[in-house]
């Protein structure tokens, strides 16, 4: 710490600022502002009350300053990152450890190694800049779930998303004074090109401290990599979480609609773009990315931390999501990035259903039909990974239950992963300790371009949540498999595969049938129909997926695709089961059970 305070900053501060800062009777804060402004040498800076003017004054300052370029519509805005920052960055990504310790999966760097790269990079990048200073709530405010957080950034950009995506808890802090606890988020994008894209990408660094709850993230502005709130509190939440005996989750929370007026609510993680988000649309939306699960009077209850979606574009046209793309069609406050600017202030997506221009502007600037890349792949008109970001506000599904302090009793858990060969489509856990190990610690999901890399590989990643976590996963999944104990009666555990083939490469399931196995695990939860036992799990009977396939689609189904999509693939599955034992086997603290649940699943596939 340079050891000057707020005071002796009061000139860059300015004097509405300094006494928004004052309000906030929490010495914490005041010197950890006091340190960042030291070191990033902001020209002056902005404290958000979250007031409607403050909110005002982001969103006009991300227009002026061509962070962000008003479209056609009211209220409708697009942001551009680079082309080499539109996913999230995970070799520029660490876990900060004391004393260099290393964790199995995850990148971890030392701690004071980290914090001096990092200090070195934030030098002074702030200057002829202005500092902004927003305070959030992950999760409803004033509720046992609820988490705060502040976050110090340099973008209207990002402060404008974060406006949109999460509560904003500048009361709360006040309120708190002294006793508020809260997460801290630094973020830079650095310097800027003609387009404002982050310049520096090879100086692009996300450090997470879990000792001092701090995420540090500069020379980058995509989303996933920026927004403290999202994926970058995550690992900070996953933290507490496992100190705290809860479960911080990369899962949406909907409620499902089932007979007789009843709503059912149901969490669900998959990796991205792997039919998370329309999933989550079948239901009546609490939120599409995040979950915290606690366990209140013994039962299992959860909010979303997020107000807001930041979600995925590609493909979202109205037949397969009409509640998106109405969304996405009318006025009101929305963020696209990286999709196709049209002279007319229009915009334009892979996958919107509309015969694609034949030029615009993209995160590659002018862009042509035919434009390609400098290793000659064509560049298409929108990045797979462009994104739009909006209010939960904005979903004419969203349920009343949004906001509840409470939060709401989850029946049931769903993990999902893209698999064109070994799961079946749709499959229920013995039990919550079969169900974490098989369904969930052994999830596996053939890559997508939501993360830089290459797309198609197959990947471990438990719980869909690998890329985030921050503890050692033999830690983790003892903390799930506690949690269930806890639980007076856990939810059922289920594993869903949109993405099974045949021999020739063809889906097996049309893209709908996803609304069949909700409305089957909806009743299953209410243990209404009756399930065929197999090595690996309970299975739908025929005949109630027949009839559910009429009442939900009005279609007929077959007992040829029964057949096809429910085989139990065994020798693929015993493949599956020497992949994950390996890999657990070689952490030293896995719980034994994991083991022992994995043979006897092993076994009973033999038998
Ligand atoms: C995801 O990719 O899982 C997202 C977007 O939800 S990001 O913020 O990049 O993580
Ligand atoms: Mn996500």
């Amino acid at each position: 710490a340079s050891g000057r305070g707020l005071s002796d900053l009061r000139s860059i501060i300015g004097d509405e600022s300094y006494n928004r800062l004052m309000a906030i009777r929490n010495s914490r804060l005041h010197s950890f502002l006091a340190w960042v402004i030291s070191v990033c040498e902001p020209a002056s800076v902005f404290v958000s009350t979250g007031s409607p003017e403050d909110n005002d004054y982001i969103r006009r300052k991300a227009i002026e300053s061509g962070e962000e370029i008003p479209l056609r519509l009211k209220g409708h805005t697009i942001h551009f990152d680079s082309p080499l920052d539109q996913a999230r960055a995970r070799d520029d990504t660490a876990i900060l450890l004391p004393n260099n310790q290393k964790l199995p999966f995850i990148r971890t760097k030392d701690r004071d190694e980290g914090i001096k790269e990092m200090l070195t990079l934030l030098k002074g990048i702030m200057r002829g800049r202005e500092m902004l200073v927003g305070f959030y709530s992950l999760g409803p405010k004033a509720s046992p779930f609820s988490i705060l957080a502040v976050q110090v950034t340099d973008s209207y950009y990002v402060m404008h998303s974060e406006n949109i995506l999460y509560r904003q808890a500048y009361d709360e802090f006040i309120r708190q004074g002294e006793e508020a606890r809260f997460l801290k988020f630094i973020h830079s994008q650095g310097e800027l090109n003609e387009m404002k894209q982050s310049k520096n990408i090879k100086q692009r660094r996300i450090f997470i401290d879990l000792t001092d709850e701090t995420v540090y993230s500069v020379n980058t502005q995509y989303g996933g990599n920026s927004i403290g709130l999202k994926k970058l509190a995550l690992r900070l939440t996953i933290k507490r979480a496992m100190e705290e005996g809860w479960l911080s989750e990369h899962m949406f929370l909907i409620g499902v609609n089932g007979p007789g007026g009843r709503v059912t609510y149901f969490t669900g993680a998959f990796p991205s773009m792997s039919g998370k988000t329309s999933t989550a649309m079948l239901g009546r939306l609490i939120g599409d990315d995040l979950a915290y699960l606690r366990i209140i009077n013994g039962e299992v209850r959860a909010v979303n931390p997020e107000a807001g979606v930041f979600g995925i574009i590609e493909g979202i046209n109205p037949v397969d999501d009409p509640l998106i793309y109405e969304v996405l069609s009318k006025p009101g406050e929305l963020i696209f990035s990286n999709v196709l600017m049209l002279e007319n202030g229009d915009v334009y997506w892979n996958g919107k259903g509309e015969p694609e221009p034949s030029s615009g502007i993209n995160y590659t600037g002018k862009w042509w039909r035919g434009k390609v890349d400098d290793k000659g792949n064509p560049i298409p008109p929108s990045h797979p990974n462009a994104r739009f970001t909006v209010s939960l506000k904005a979903f004419s599904n969203l349920d009343p239950a949004y906001d509840d302090p409470k939060g709401v009793v989850v029946k049931g858990i769903i993990f999902g992963g893209r698999d064109s060969d070994t799961l079946v489509p749709l499959l229920e856990s013995f039990n919550w300790e079969h169900g974490v190990v098989t369904i969930a610690a052994s999830l596996e999901s053939e890559r997508t371009a939501a993360v830089i890399g290459k797309a198609g590989e197959r990947e471990f990643n438990p719980m869909a949540n690998l890329d985030f976590l921050s503890v050692d996963l033999g830690v983790y999944i003892s903390n799930y498999l506690r949690f269930g104990k806890e639980a007076s009666n856990p939810p059922k555990i289920f594993g869903v595969n949109y993405f099974l083939r045949d021999e020739q490469g063809r889906f097996l399931n049309s893209k709908e049938d996803k609304k069949v196995w909700l409305a089957w695990m909806e009743r299953r939860v209410h243990g209404e129909l009756d399930v065929v036992e197999t090595p690996i799990g309970l299975i739908p009977r025929y005949n109630d997926l027949k009839g559910l396939f009429r009442e939900v689609l009005g279609k007929e189904y077959s007992l040829e695709n029964y057949e096809k999509q429910f085989a139990v693939r065994v020798s693929k599955l015993i493949e599956k089961i020497d992949r994950i034992m390996k890999i657990y086997s070689e952490i030293p603290t896995t719980p034994k059970i994991l083991f022992n649940i994995l043979s006897e699943q092993r076994q009973r596939l033999l038998e």
